[in-house]
């Protein structure tokens, strides 16, 4: 569990259902032509709070039989409800995935303890590796070192998707936590993170610059950090232009201009505007 790992964007058609095709273009895209080690599926890039039980299921299965065993899998299966989690989980394991990850539950204000016994249980009936997901920004939940040494004994925990800028953090666990696997969800400063020991990366913009973070985590692992920095420098102008008019919508329109079937959006996202579409054909020479 260790390298480049997309966060599978998920094809839309018009209505809100599953674009199949699309789904196993941009799958086989992810690892014929960027090279990266594993996907996340059911992410927050797959828009996957916003799908029902069995679409979160189809997608699972669908990934799954594009990729056999090319590349590893991490299923995320967080959901607030805990029966469905359980259930999403378990269905990920029969599948065959390498992993789950399950996001620190959310909204309601859970103290520590509810968050653990969350992942006690769910740990308990799957059975399978977790990855704490640890997303602060949009959680809310931000855990302490303390917390964190709790969390990461519990059993079958093998290590944290941390997308956070808290580089002392990251490298206090990683020092405290050499055997654990922590993947950094910060695209625009994925650099920095290698550099503070993280084992490699889950981002959404690897749909479509995966080689790149493939390069950066490279040439970190050989010390060169002057050329790591060149090419972070060149994903940031990217991103920069992503953030501004909706990371998932201007991925999916970078691959629709490569010629991939990024499909739609799912209501209440918006699709791309006008302008993000002019402002992503001028960008699509750095990609
Ligand atoms: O989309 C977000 C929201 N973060 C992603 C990533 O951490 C989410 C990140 O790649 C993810 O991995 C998932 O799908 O669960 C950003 O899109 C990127 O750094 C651009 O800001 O924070």
């Amino acid at each position: 569990m260790k390298g480049i790992f997309t966060a599978l964007i998920t094809p839309f058609h018009g209505d809100g259902k599953i674009n199949e095709k699309g789904l196993r273009q941009v799958v086989r895209h992810n690892i014929d032509k960027m090279g990266v080690h594993g996907l996340y599926v059911g992410g927050s890039t797959g828009e996957n709070f916003l799908l029902s039980k069995e679409t979160k299921k189809e997608i699972f299965s669908i990934v799954k039989e594009e990729v056999g065993t090319q590349v590893k899998l991490i299923a995320q299966i967080g959901s607030l409800n805990i029966e469905e989690a359980i259930e999403l989980g378990k269905y990920a394991t029969d599948l065959g995935y390498d992993a789950l990850s399950s996001v620190t539950p959310y909204y309601y204000k859970f103290s520590f303890n509810e968050i653990k016994n969350y992942y006690l249980q769910l740990i308990e009936a799957t059975g399978n590796k977790m990855i704490i997901y640890s997303i602060p920004v949009l959680t809310g939940v931000n855990f302490s070192l303390g917390e964190f040494d709790q969390i990461l004994n519990l059993p079958n925990v093998i290590g944290v998707k941390f997308t956070d800028s808290d580089f002392v953090k990251l490298e206090r666990l990683k020092r405290l936590y050499p055997e654990k696997t922590f993947l950094f969800g910060f695209d625009e400063i994925m650099l920095a993170g290698c550099v503070f020991n993280a084992d490699g990366a889950i981002g959404s913009t690897y749909n479509v610059m995966g080689d790149k973070a493939v390069a950066i985590y490279n040439l970190v692992q050989e010390e060169k950090i002057k050329e790591a920095m060149e090419i972070q420098s060149n994903m940031n102008q990217v991103i920069e232009v992503m953030i501004q008019h909706g990371v998932y919508q201007s991925i999916k329109e970078i691959l629709k201009l490569k010629g991939i079937d990024g499909g739609h959006m799912k209501f209440p996202f918006s699709e791309l505007s006008g302008e993000g579409k002019e402002e992503v054909k001028k960008i699509m020479e750095l990609i």
